[in-house]
């Protein structure tokens, strides 16, 4: 009976090419209708996407395709992030140049991302790589360095000796680098930075306002941001008229320190071993210490070691004299640099005093008098609250309590005061290799550090370099890239041949899609702040501190700049989770990447965009398995069937209005059942992206049209009711087509054609549901006799109470169990069960 296959590649290449020349998901500037910026994170061009990508764009794609059946102006654009080192490295490996290797990989990934039917604004399509676009990164770093934001400075960077390059700590995995597992090692070199720091309270106050992002999000951010409230306090350097100051969250333990201890990197530790005899065996340990990573010497496992200077401070509040020593833990980038140490309530201190046989003062004790510390007995610091002790004119203070009071006598005495710290450090942004965007300053010996004009932008990346990493930039060796005239007094100079590090392309290319034909502008302002915020921004949870915080950095300085009115990004945020194959996250090493072309040219796009959605929540990790696929492709060819199997009817005679009172029981369930899927799939989209869930109600309900239409088929259609029954029939195929269009669009746009001849299902409304429609009429009620289930009655939905009951014992089961026996109580739970306490 079925008139047509489902030959889903015809389908497919059929409705990609039609939504293309109608420009579904093209937007003008002009229209100001209700807009939504749909954002997925743009994509590094590594050559081919798995179903783990598959998930981030498609997901992407449901959400727009929804939204545009809401009636919104969808902006949904796609670029890709395509400076980095990974096509530098491949490039090195195989002899072809980055820029070679990435517009090929370009070239095959849009083939693949239109093959999944992922709609795209593809006029706005950026690449970070071309020059059109970096001359904009270039501008912003322009604006930052106008602003005093970028500044150059020595400073102890992660390097890995065999990338030949700087790593910014999140490249650093358990003191590996990322890319090549080679141990990491600290290095001094003169670095750009922006300077992140000035804007960390502001990105830690305006976390709250983020309220359409993931919890766990925002905590990893605040986390990063680590806002810490303590004092700095001034120690005298004993024999000298120098003072230094440590950084502390715990001034109630001022009159517990012992010892001080200094980072490797501290300035002041060459002035203290000069010439003397500590200056070899310190020398000696800095050296060893600094082959150490930060994220080593942070560890909790990392053995704490130090060495004495022979020099001492003085502890201001008692004038006592303080050894101070050098220790691994103690981090230059934190704080001043050095550590008021106070083994008693800090366990790092406790471990190095224990090791080095140095005092432990206990200044707290645990309030009330049960237990008394002893600071020779004790295992571990003591890191609670309690009461102060051995703290003169504090003791007897809750320690909490003494805090405020302490700060106050430092202030007074001036030794110190209240001071704010952040974790958070200024974003490193030099990287000493090819693949980016030229940083674009110039040096100059009469001038110094002079920026490249706006007008002279783009500084280009050459040609012809030898980019194979020798610890220089390999711009260095470019003669004609490296020699320039100063801009300023037209002498000889040099180009800085750093590039920017990849972070920066990205931290504001959702700008970029707003103006990405705009050779005079970044973006235009009146624009941007049209179509910004991004109402929805998706993307892996990996992104979750950097790309985020850097993206928000951005945008605030910019917003400073009054070249934007918003002061966020992104409002709301969505987090993916991985699809796992064999346990394990893919990867090309694992060797277990799911290709999604061998589906896609097996069952088709919608199939593996259905299975993709339907195997878990979208939030959550999914396991990947080919058999479920299957399971989609059935489902899809069963709706198929459905409908083209009654073809023939649809056409032949036509639509006419529902009309209720006509309604067969059968007919009357399954007109409910739409409005209730509709309204499940719409709750289910809205409230929580589970889409898995709206997936399994549309296959419920196929189940009950398929039945439907089973019984109805064969009928002779001269009857009013039978007609009616048709259309019901009609409108819950109509129905279930377009609640499924966002999840499967190919598929359903051709059967809609063939509903209705008229594409396409994207220019119809989202379906609404009828509320009166909802509610089942009559409801079974399970009756219990002292507990125990005795009958089922089915009755009127909305019954009252007494009714009910009159109902109950009218039931001749229920007449027989009660045997005689008298009634004490019925307990009624409406719409499900009567309990009849009987005695
Ligand atoms: C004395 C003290 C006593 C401390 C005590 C803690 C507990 P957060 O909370 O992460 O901000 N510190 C300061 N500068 C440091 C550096 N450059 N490297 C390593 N550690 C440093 O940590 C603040 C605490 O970390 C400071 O408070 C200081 O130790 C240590 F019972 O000072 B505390
Ligand atoms: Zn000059």
């Amino acid at each position: 009976m079925n008139n047509r296959e489902y030959k889903f590649s015809e389908i497919e290449k059929k409705w990609q090419d039609f939504w293309e020349g109608s420009g579904l998901f093209r937007v003008d500037e002009e229209c100001d209708k209700n807009k939504f910026y749909c954002l997925v994170m743009f994509p590094y061009p590594s050559g081919t996407l798995h179903v783990g990508h598959g998930r981030n764009y498609i997901i992407g794609d449901v959400v727009s395709r929804y939204k545009i059946m809401k009636g919104y102006r969808v902006l949904s654009p796609i670029g890709w992030d395509a400076f980095g080192l990974p096509a530098e490295n491949a490039a090195i490996a195989n002899s072809i140049h980055p820029s070679i290797h990435t517009k090929n990989n370009i070239k095959k990934m849009k083939i693949q991302l239109e093959k999944w039917g992922v709609g795209y604004d593809w006029d706005r399509e950026v690449a970070s790589c071309e020059p059109d676009y970096y001359k904009w990164t270039q501008w912003i770093f322009l604006k930052l360095f106008e602003q005093n934001l970028a500044y150059k400075k020595k400073a102890a960077v992660n390097w890995c000796p065999s990338c030949a390059t700087v790593l910014a700590n999140e490249q650093v995995v358990d003191d590996l680098c990322e890319r090549c597992d080679t141990k990491v090692k600290q290095r001094d070199l003169e670095q750009w930075f922006f300077k992140i720091s000035d804007y960390a309270q502001r990105l830690l106050d305006d976390l709250d306002t983020l309220d359409g992002w993931p919890e766990r999000v925002r905590t990893m951010q605040a986390n990063w941001i680590g806002r810490s409230e303590g004092a700095k306090i001034n120690f005298a350097l004993d024999g000298s008229d120098k003072a230094v100051p440590c950084f502390t969250t715990r001034p109630d333990t001022i009159f517990g320190v012992t010892f001080m201890s200094l980072a490797p990197e501290h300035p002041i530790i060459s002035e203290l071993i000069d010439g003397t005899e500590y200056e070899k065996p310190v020398s000696a340990f800095i050296e060893r210490v600094r082959g150490q990573s930060t994220i080593e010497r942070t560890s909790e496992s990392t053995e704490k070691e130090g060495i004495f200077t022979g020099r001492y401070v003085i502890n201001p509040v008692n004038n006592e004299r303080v050894p101070l020593w050098i220790s691994n833990y103690a981090l230059m980038g934190y704080g001043t640099g050095a550590v008021m140490a106070v083994p008693a309530h800090d366990q790092r201190d406790f471990e190095f005093a224990k090791k080095y046989n140095l005092p432990i003062k206990l200044v707290i004790q645990p309030a009330g008098d049960d237990t008394i510390l002893n600071p020779d007995e004790m295992q571990e610091a003591y890191v609670e609250d309690g009461v102060q002790v051995n703290s003169d004119q504090f003791n007897g203070i809750p320690n909490r309590e003494a805090i405020p009071k302490i700060l106050d006598f430092f202030e007074e005495k001036d030794i110190g005061e209240k001071n704010i710290n952040f974790r958070l450090r200024d974003w490193l942004i030099s990287r000493q290799r090819y693949w980016g965007a030229p940083i674009p300053i110039i040096y100059c010996d009469s001038c110094g550090t002079v920026p490249v004009a706006e007008e002279n932008l783009p500084v280009l990346l050459p040609d012809h370099v030898e980019f194979k990493p020798h610890g220089r930039s390999p711009l260095d060796d470019v003669d004609e890239f490296v020699k320039v005239t100063c801009p300023k007094c037209g002498g000889g100079a040099r180009r800085e041949t750093d590039t920017m590090d990849t972070f920066v392309d990205s931290s504001w290319y959702f700008l970029r899609y707003i103006s990405s034909k705009d050779n005079n502008q970044a973006f235009d302002t009146t624009t941007a702040n049209k179509w910004l915020p991004v109402d929805q921004y998706i993307g892996g949870i990996e992104h979750a501190i950097l790309h985020l915080l850097y993206s928000r950095f951005i945008t605030k300085v910019f917003f400073d700049l009054k070249l934007i009115n918003f002061n966020e990004p992104f409002k709301n945020l969505f987090t993916q989770g991985m699809i796992i194959k064999d346990g394990a996250k893919m990867s090309k090493s694992k060797g277990n990447v799911v290709n999604p072309d061998l589906f896609t040219d097996k069952y088709g796009t919608d199939t593996q965009r259905l299975y993709t959605l339907f195997i878990a929540p979208p939030q959550r990790d999914a396991e990947w398995n080919d058999r479920g696929v299957i399971g989609s492709y059935r489902f899809l060819n069963r709706l198929w069937n459905t409908i083209t199997s009654f073809e023939e009817h649809f056409n032949t005679i036509p639509t006419s209005e529902i009309k209720r009172n006509l309604f067969s029981k059968e007919t009357k369930e399954l007109y409910r059942q739409i409005n209730i899927t509709i309204k499940k799939v719409t709750e289910d989209i809205e409230k929580s992206w589970s889409f898995n869930t709206a997936i399994a109600s549309i296959m419920e309900m196929l189940n009950i049209v398929v039945d439907f239409s089973a019984e109805l088929r064969g009928k002779d259609f001269n009857d009013e009711v039978n007609i009616n029954a048709l259309n019901v029939l009609r409108l819950s195929l109509e129905t279930t087509v377009k609640i499924l269009a966002p999840f499967v669009p190919h598929i359903c746009e051709e059967l809609w054609e063939i509903l209705e001849k008229n594409p396409s299902i994207f220019s119809e409304p989202w379906p609404t549901y009828d509320e009166s429609a909802i509610a089942a009429d009559e409801v079974e009620m399970v009756i219990q006799i002292n507990g125990k289930v005795r009958s089922k009655l089915v009755v009127p939905s909305e019954i009252n109470e007494d009714d009910l009951k009159l109902l109950v014992m009218e039931n001749k089961k229920i007449h027989e169990n009660l045997n005689g026996k008298r009634i004490i109580k019925t307990i009624v739970i409406p719409k499900k069960l009567v309990n009849l306490v009987v005695r």
